[in-house]
């Protein structure tokens, strides 16, 4: 048998298979149709592979590239006239009615994850006490997350198992890693913009901590840092329990415990108490005189503060998260509630 005659015979089968599938009215002569055209004993289909054994030898591969093609063919227009049995008609039975009568279907609406909620309230509060955005990347060089924080070579927090490096990085001989503080933000500011400096920086930071609780390797954090003249701890304070009281409720304490940062000076931990015993939620502290000449700023001049707050902490609290893996689970009967 010639290759052409052959190829006509499938192009005729696949044309007959698609008008007979759609010629279908329901599932019962859709399924008549298709053992007509691909019943595995006596289907046509079947019947005209077998002619294949009548093709020239070296006409053959490409009578077999053909012939699989046309069964795929088939079977898509199969698959098509079955769809249209499903939306379109009932499989098997009457068409579907289609009953105004009937309640619509309620679209399920998406919303926010509670962090991003969280973040666009902080945003909101903090704007209002006229601090500005400010936007700083995730993979960072050691200068912005080191060396100008007054963090020097030798010091422990640069410990590779306290930091996520990046290993191709290092291989180009340029040491990156994922930011493990927003506090990156304050140099990569100071160095581009003259004081007074009022903003705030949120986002994600990284470190290898074990999830547990209260601790998850990846979290956001929202910076702080106001630098001007004459800014003592006061306006820190005032700014935090500003801060706090628009969050949480004008019966939130705040408390300041001693503590230490390479790049502040002094340094406090910031508790908040609300509803219920005391929570850390951030660090803070006077932007160290070191940090200040690093980008260029004279500490005789301005002086200024800086503080860094967990974000999941605080969405915690406000919203009786007792544990902030559950933040990440991604189970919509968790997200749905915010
Ligand atoms: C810092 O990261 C400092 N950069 C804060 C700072 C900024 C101090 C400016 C002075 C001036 P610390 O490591 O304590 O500090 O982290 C701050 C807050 O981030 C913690 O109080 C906590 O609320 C949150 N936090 C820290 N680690 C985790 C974690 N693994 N998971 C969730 N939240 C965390």
């Amino acid at each position: 048998m010639a290759l052409a005659e052959f190829l006509e015979q499938l192009n005729q089968l696949a044309a007959e298979a698609t008008a007979l599938f759609d010629a279908a009215d329901d599932a019962e002569q859709l399924e008549a149709a298709r053992v007509e055209i691909l019943g595995a004993k006596s289907g046509r289909f079947k019947a005209t592979q077998k002619l294949m054994g009548a093709v020239d030898g070296s006409d053959r591969p490409a009578a077999g590239k053909r012939l699989n093609e046309v069964k795929s063919e088939i079977e898509a227009s199969f698959k098509t006239a079955q769809d249209r049995m499903t939306s379109g008609g009932s499989a098997g039975g009457a068409p579907v009615q289609f009953d105004p009568t009937l309640p619509g279907l309620k679209p399920q609406i998406g919303r926010l994850h509670p962090i991003t909620q969280t973040i666009e309230e902080l945003m909101d509060i903090m704007g209002r006490l006229g601090f500005t955005a400010a936007d700083g990347p995730e993979i960072e060089d050691e200068r912005h997350n080191f060396e100008a924080l007054n963090i020097p070579r030798e010091h422990p927090a640069r410990d590779p198992l306290d930091n996520f490096y990046l290993s191709t990085a290092q291989k180009q001989h340029e040491v990156l890693l994922l930011r493990s503080q927003t506090s990156t933000v304050q140099i990569r500011v100071m160095e581009s913009t003259p004081p007074p400096i009022r903003i705030i920086s949120l986002g994600r930071v990284y470190r290898p901590d074990t999830a547990d609780a209260t601790h998850y390797p990846m979290f956001h954090q929202m910076e702080g840092l106001l630098i001007d003249r004459h800014v003592t701890m006061a306006d820190l304070k005032s700014v935090l329990r500003l801060f706090a009281r628009s969050y949480l409720g004008a019966d939130v304490h705040i408390r300041f415990r001693p503590s230490f940062f390479p790049f502040t000076e002094p340094s406090v931990e910031a508790d908040f108490s609300w509803n219920q015993g005391w929570v850390e939620f951030g660090g803070a502290g006077m932007v160290d005189p070191n940090v200040l000449r690093a980008v260029g700023y004279d500490p005789e001049e301005v002086t200024g503060f800086a503080f860094g707050l967990g974000v999941e902490r605080l969405c915690m609290r406000r919203h009786g998260i007792t544990d902030i893996r559950e933040i990440y689970k991604n189970d919509v009967r968790f997200l749905q509630q915010f």
